[in-house]
């Protein structure tokens, strides 16, 4: 029989169907033909690729797990597999299409008016609208109950104050979910671009997750029409609900990153000659390399089977919780490993590995950072909360 292939050790590939593997090779041919070399100088100028909203729309790659409105209803191991390829390129491009599709979109899909899915839901699948999702605030991060952005009506009218940091495609975004305190608790609001009182601000000099834009929210008087509310979603479950989907996306994203700096490291190692000899020959690389590709098929093995639970109908919140926690340190990991087999080589922007350890450390703390996620595990597995 064949030797096992380096790039699919365990041979995840026969335990895809026939529609998984073509959506991935699709994705995949899309990031290594189009994407690839023009990543990092989108990353150096600090934007997503030109024109990658639309080439991922035409592709059905925004809210493709979703059903109607334009969406392409995939299972959630394709569209897990979608993640993997885009963040196998760089953490920005999956970040753009977790943001659209699994915050933005599932959050009008979820808890929209009829009138606000037909509005808004077609155009961002295709990618001609931008959509963004505002939840985290200046003084407000893993405990977002204590956010302080109200929205209040009043005359019929909803009156928005307050901010909304970090948020991802902000100023670029046409329409921006954002959620607020009301009377009856945190509710979801859709505001267009453009509206009076909504503007936004770029976060400058990011060390992370360059190739994407992230912006501060802010919201003075801003006076919305009383159909501007999510009518479904009242209370902090509804934007926790939204936030399973984006990091079910990263546990996919996360084995990606891994994937790419491993191959980087494999191909280094195999060419770089020191002491007459390749540097893959010695047993210390070696050890690196084994233990790299180990976390890089572990966390794709806990990837496909959250999937299949997905599919199931069967995965809980805390599962999710407990794959990006797992596989976001396991890429961490295998970053900083590749960075020491490519030495110096390694530090510059010529090979992918700076730049997906670099993004990883967004993918740590977005999301719901590696605490917040133990302490989730560990309230699961011991009943006893130790968030406060
Ligand atoms: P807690 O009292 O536990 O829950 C409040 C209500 O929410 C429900 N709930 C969930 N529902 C669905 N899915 C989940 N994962 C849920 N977690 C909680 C819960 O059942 C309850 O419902 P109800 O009906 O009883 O009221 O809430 P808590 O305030 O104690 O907080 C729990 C905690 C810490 C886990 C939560 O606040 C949390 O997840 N914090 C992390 C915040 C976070 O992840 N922010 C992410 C912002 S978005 C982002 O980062 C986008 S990055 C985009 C990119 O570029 O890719
Ligand atoms: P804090 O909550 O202040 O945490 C600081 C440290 O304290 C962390 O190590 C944390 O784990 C730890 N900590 C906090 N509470 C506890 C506890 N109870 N026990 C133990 N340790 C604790 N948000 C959005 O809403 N939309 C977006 O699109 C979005 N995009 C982002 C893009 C980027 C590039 C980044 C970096 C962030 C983005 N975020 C977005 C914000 C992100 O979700 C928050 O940064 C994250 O939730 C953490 O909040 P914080 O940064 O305020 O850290």
């Amino acid at each position: 029989r064949a030797q096992p292939d380096p790039h699919d050790f365990l041979d995840l590939d026969a335990s895809l169907s026939d529609d998984e593997r073509l959506i991935r090779d699709t994705v995949r041919q899309l990031v290594r033909r189009d994407l690839l070399d023009r990543i990092p100088a989108a990353y150096s100028a600090g934007h997503l690729p030109e024109g990658f909203p639309a080439t991922a729309g035409e592709l059905g790659l925004l809210g493709m797990h979703l059903s109607g409105y334009g969406c392409a209803e995939t299972s959630a191991v394709a569209y897990g597999l979608a993640c993997l390829e885009l963040e196998a390129g760089d953490s920005g491009l999956r970040s753009f299409v977790s943001v659209q599709g699994s915050l933005a979109m599932f959050a009008i899909r979820s808890y929209g008016s009829e009138a606000q899915k037909q509005r808004w839901l077609p155009e961002m699948a295709r990618g001609t609208a931008i959509g963004c999702f505002g939840l985290t605030e200046p003084d407000s991060g893993s405990d977002p109950s204590s956010m302080i952005t109200t929205a209040r009506f009043e005359d019929g009218e909803w009156l928005l104050n307050g901010a909304k940091m970090w948020i991802t495609n902000g100023s670029i975004a046409d329409i921006a979910v954002v959620w607020a305190k009301t009377s009856d608790g945190v509710r979801g609001f859709l505001v267009p671009r453009g509206t009076a009182g909504f503007t936004t601000r770029d976060v400058a000099n990011k060390m992370s997750l360059r190739a994407s834009t992230t912006s501060e929210l802010l919201f003075q008087d801003c006076r919305l029409p009383a159909d501007a509310v999510l009518p479904e979603a009242v209370g902090l479950r509804g934007p926790l609900s939204c936030l399973n989907e984006a990091r079910f996306g990263i546990v996919w994203g996360a084995a990606g990153a891994a994937r790419a700096c491993f191959e980087a490291a494999l191909d280094y190692a195999g060419t770089r000659t020191q002491f007459g000899r390749p540097i893959a020959g010695f047993q210390l690389t070696q050890q690196k390399l084994v233990s790299m590709a180990t976390q890089v098929n572990n966390s794709l093995l806990l990837a496909l089977h959250l999937g299949r639970l997905k599919d199931a109908g069967r995965l809980h919140p805390h599962q999710v919780s407990f794959g990006k926690r797992h596989n976001v340190a396991a890429a961490l990991e295998v970053a900083r490993e590749a960075r020491t087999i490519l030495g110096a080589n390694g530090i510059t922007g010529e090979y992918p590995v700076m730049r997906h350890m670099a993004n990883l450390e967004s993918v740590l703390t977005y999301e719901g950072t590696g605490e917040i996620h133990t302490l989730v595990v560990g309230q699961a597995l011991t009943g006893l909360g130790a968030f406060h």
